[in-house]
């Protein structure tokens, strides 16, 4: 049994299937795998949720056009989702849909709770509303009357509405953000929220009527759960909200979204939390986003990339090592096809050639003996340097280190000639790049699990951890050739 302390739970933002994922889903699921991974190889017993966001207008009216039922629409499109997962080899240890019965009883447990602190009351809502973001705007914020996210037309909204008292937390999300240095990561989106903060909190409207697709208000079946209501606490019922395994993962440790929505997740969810009595988690991770050509993915422009498609022209590595590199974590980066191809090749180039000069070289060597690794090639390594900066989440600066360590594996040979040595200065060379390679693959884990996986395997590394990349631990080994790793692309 693992210690609390040693638990770590991430989670990512749950997806709107209106239509099939796209490259930035693909994005954040590869970001938090990443993070899974590193505290993984740290020893932390990790649990990793994603999934669906199943309710809303929008998805009523995605069903509507598709001339299905709204069920039979999330159904069908949660699959794609799921199997976005497992293409990209998403190490997810759950993945939740808010149609399910345990979600809606946990959603409707914590609208009661909130109700019996008093937070709740019956008003009328008049107002604007995107239905691409689920959310309620004031005419103030709007520009134009359109959405200032998806620069739409709002919809003029006037109804009976369950208020939620947000504006009685005001002062504590101000104070939790302050006090809590790592609550808003990267920092420089605290700013953000605070600014936002100074013009006042309103009341939510956290109930609706015309809408039929969604979880009924425990005390009165006639309004359904407001769709962002219902999504956050996902982050509850995905482990099983007061069972042991809640008892022992929240709070979370990191909810990671992208940037549209972090109001969402420390203003509305903090104050959600604070009223029903539960601890908030303690960050939330901004990714920027991806965009094409300078502008944002759009269905209606024809700006949408499917990441299926990538992985089945470049393979999952590929992808995730290219996004992880290229694109700085917290900031938007643009997608390119040629980028993608770039770094394709590079992965051939630079692990992939490491790894059959030294197949290559280790077969004509016969077996390669234990022996002390050459400190010139070991100390080039910068462990210390890589660790803090995946525990600042500086994924692409980690990912550069690593990869500048196997462009030094390359040079080593080429400045050594290893193909011109004999007898002990061939095996201490060769015994010193394989355990190199060894402990690059390890580091490499979080970014390309499965190529990490397959040269470990062929290395017969069994255990995948920091403890592990230590130099040295590579017993004497026999190496054969084996298939090319990457394959360039023209
Ligand atoms: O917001 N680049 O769902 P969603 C990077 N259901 N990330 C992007 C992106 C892009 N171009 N476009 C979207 C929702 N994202 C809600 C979340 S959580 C309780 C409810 C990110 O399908 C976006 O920022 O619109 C969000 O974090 C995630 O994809 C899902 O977006």
């Amino acid at each position: 049994m693992i210690s609390k302390d040693k638990a770590f739970y991430i989670t990512t933002a749950i997806d709107y299937p209106s239509s099939a994922p796209h490259l930035g889903h693909a994005y954040e699921k590869i970001c938090a795998d990443c993070i899974a991974r590193w505290k993984r190889l740290q020893g932390y017993d990790v649990f990793f949720l994603t999934g669906t966001d199943e309710h809303g207008l929008k998805i009523q009216r995605a069903a509507k056009k598709a001339k299905k039922s709204p069920q039979e629409f999330v159904d069908e499109m949660s699959k794609k989702f799921k199997n976005l997962c497992k293409v990209l080899n998403i190490s997810n240890d759950r993945f939740i849909r808010t149609t399910e019965k345990v979600h809606g009883k946990v959603a409707q447990a914590i609208l009661e709770k909130v109700n019996k602190k008093g937070d709740i009351y019956k008003g009328e809502y008049e107002g604007l509303y995107c239905i691409d973001c689920e959310t309620f705007y004031l005419e103030k914020d709007s520009l134009n009357l359109e959405c200032p996210t998806h620069k739409k037309p709002l919809e003029k909204v006037r109804e009976e509405s369950y208020f939620f008292k947000m504006s009685k937390y005001e002062k504590q999300i101000i104070e939790h953000i302050k006090k809590n240095k790592n609550f808003i990561l990267p920092k420089h989106k605290q700013a953000e929220i605070l600014n936002r903060l100074k013009d006042g909190l309103k009341d939510l409207s956290v109930s609706r009527t015309p809408l039929k697709w969604g979880i009924p208000v425990p005390f009165n079946k006639k309004h359904t759960i407001y769709v962002w209501f219902d999504a956050l606490i996902n982050y509850l019922s995905g482990i099983d909200y007061k069972t042991k395994t809640f008892e022992k993962y929240w709070p979370a440790d990191i909810h990671l979204i992208g940037k549209d929505i972090l109001w969402h997740h420390t203003v509305i969810w903090g104050s959600m939390l604070s009223s029903a009595g539960i601890k908030l988690p303690k960050t939330v991770l901004v990714h920027g986003f991806i965009n094409l050509k300078g502008e944002k993915l759009s269905k209606a422009a024809g700006r949408i990339i499917n990441p299926i498609k990538l992985v089945e022209t470049y393979g999952a590595d590929a992808l995730r090592y290219y996004i992880l590199k290229d694109i700085v974590f917290g900031e938007d980066g643009d997608f390119s096809e040629e980028g993608l191809k770039e770094r394709n090749n590079e992965l051939a180039d630079k692990l992939g050639n490491l790894v059959s000069r030294l197949e290559g070289l280790a077969k004509k060597a016969g077996e390669i003996k234990k022996t002390t690794p050459d400190k010139r090639l070991i100390g080039k390594l910068k462990l210390k340097e890589i660790e803090k900066k995946l525990d600042n989440y500086e994924l692409d600066k980690a990912l550069h280190l690593i990869i500048e360590f196997v462009d030094e594996c390359n040079k080593y040979i080429q400045e050594k000639k290893v193909w011109q040595l004999k007898g002990k200065e061939l095996n201490k060379a060769l015994y010193t790049i394989a355990d190199s390679l060894r402990v690059a693959s390890i580091l490499l884990h979080p970014f390309i699990p499965e190529a990490s996986e397959e040269i470990l395997n062929r290395l017969k590394e069994k255990k995948i951890s920091l403890e592990r990349t230590k130099f040295g631990l590579l017993g004497s080994i026999k190496i054969k050739k084996s298939d090319v790793l990457f394959k360039k692309v023209k």
